[in-house]
Order: structure tokens, then sequence, then C-alpha cells
């Protein structure tokens, strides 16, 4: 089968897994079965997908597509399916967690639950970064002090994926004040004073969304099935 076909059909199938996805506020398990199985039934409508090609066969097309179109969506299903559908986050070990060397109990952390890094780096934001980051907080007595010490040294910028990772990332963490976070949280555990509370995390998925592209160019962004996806994730 020609690439062309198969790249349609991939196209097909991964716009159908988008549409499923973006139709779920949260998405399952469930959800990414449905999706995937809502992308194999498509074959019915099979012609209509062969129209992406140039051949001028229609016949030809027509059986091509429909050949392709399941093949497409069960590799998509083995291979991207849980990378088109999860939920990322963006964490930050901040400038004091990098200094007391708590980035690897941090990243245990999140690595043990199940989620899936997908993209780290560490650098020195510039002031000008840090108000950005923090925008949101603009009005705050403390914004000015908390954008020095953001861009004061190093911080581990980090793209976390899976399912419920914005608010479960949030729960790992625990509340902004580590006196007020409940011992097993980040913050609870590592952390004693509001102004040095060691991590970031987005607290929704506008600020997920936004705060990656802050951070983050698109390729830095990697795309993978980790080798445990099907042991973490399953419907029985
Ligand atoms: P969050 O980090 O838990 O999302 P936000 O309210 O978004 O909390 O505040 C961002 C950061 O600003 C906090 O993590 C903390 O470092 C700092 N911050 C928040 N409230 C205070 C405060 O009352 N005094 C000093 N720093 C604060
Ligand atoms: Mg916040």
């Amino acid at each position: 089968m020609s690439s062309e076909i198969y790249r349609s059909a991939s196209r097909a199938a991964r716009s159908l897994l988008f549409y499923a996805s973006k139709h779920k506020h949260h998405v399952s398990s469930k959800g990414r079965t449905a999706a995937a199985a809502a992308a194999v039934s498509y074959k019915g409508t099979v012609p209509a997908l062969a129209s992406f090609t140039d051949s001028t066969n229609t016949f030809n097309r027509w059986i091509a597509g429909a050949l392709a179109l399941p093949a497409a969506a069960y590799m998509l299903q083995d291979q991207e399916a849980y990378a088109l559908q999860m939920e990322r986050t963006f964490i930050a070990i901040k400038p004091d967690g990098v200094q007391r060397g708590l980035i690897s109990d941090i990243i245990e952390r999140f690595e043990r639950k199940g989620f899936k890094l997908v993209a780290i780096k560490l650098v020195v934001p510039s002031k000008t970064f840090a108000q950005k980051h923090y925008y949101d907080l603009k009005d705050r007595p403390f914004f000015n002090g908390l954008c020095n010490f953001l861009s004061s040294g190093p911080v581990l910028a980090m793209v976390w994926e899976g399912e419920g990772v914005i608010t479960y990332g949030r729960k790992l963490i625990g509340a902004t004040d580590p006196q007020k976070s409940e011992p097993g949280t980040i913050r609870g555990d590592l952390a004693i004073v509001v102004g040095r509370n060691i991590i970031h995390g987005s607290d929704g998925p506008e600020t997920a969304k936004n705060e990656i592209n802050l951070w983050f160019k698109p390729e830095e962004l990697t795309n993978y099935t980790s080798n445990q996806e099907k042991w973490t994730y399953g419907v029985n």
C-alpha cells in the first residue's frame, strides 16, 4: 500500500483520536479504548478518507483506504494513542530544590506513580522570564521577590504526561504553604516555608498548556511509548 495512503489513514485516525480526546474533560482508559475503537470503526467512511490521495482510480483508492485505516488505527493504538491523548503538565524544581539536592527524590515520586517524563532541562531563567511565568501573581506583594528568587539559580523544568497528571501532580506536590502540606507530599516532606517551597506545578489545563509553551519549544517535547504503559493503564 502506498505510503501516501497510509499517511492519509494515519492522519484521519489521529484526528479521530484527537476529536475523541477533545470531547472529554478527563480522558479515562475507557475513553482511550473508545477512541481507538472509533478510529477502527471509521473504515465505513473510507471513500471520503481516500479522497486525500491524488490517485485517479476510485476503486483502488477505496480498497487501499479500507485496508490502511484499520491498520493505522491499530498501530496508533499501540504506538501513539496514549501520547496523543494523555494530559501533560509543567513541573519545575525551583532553585531551592535544585540547590538542596532534591532533584532525584522529586523525579522519583512522579516516576514511581507511573507518570511519564516527556521533557526536561536545567535552566537559569531571566527575571523577565520569571515575571512571565508568574504573571498571574503580578499584583501580589511578594511578586518581585518571587521573580528574583526564581531567576536566582538553576530551575529544573519538566513536562510530565499521564492520565490526570495535572490534578494529581498538584496532590503529589502538596499545598502552597508547606506548613499546610500533608506529610507524604513533596512540600510536606521536604519544605518548611512558603517562600522556599521547592517546586512548581501547573494548576489547570489552560495554565499547563501556557507554561509548557513558555518553557519548551515544540521540538523539545518527546513522543514515545513507555514500556510500562500497558501495565500502568488498562481496564478489566
Ligand atoms: P502554587 O505554587 O502552589 O501554585 P501560587 O499561589 O501559584 O502557589 O504561588 C506561586 C508561588 O508564589 C508559590 O509556590 C510560592 O513560592 C510563592 N508564594 C505564594 N504565596 C506566597 C506568600 O504568601 N508569600 C511568599 N511567597 C508566596
Ligand atoms: Mg500556582
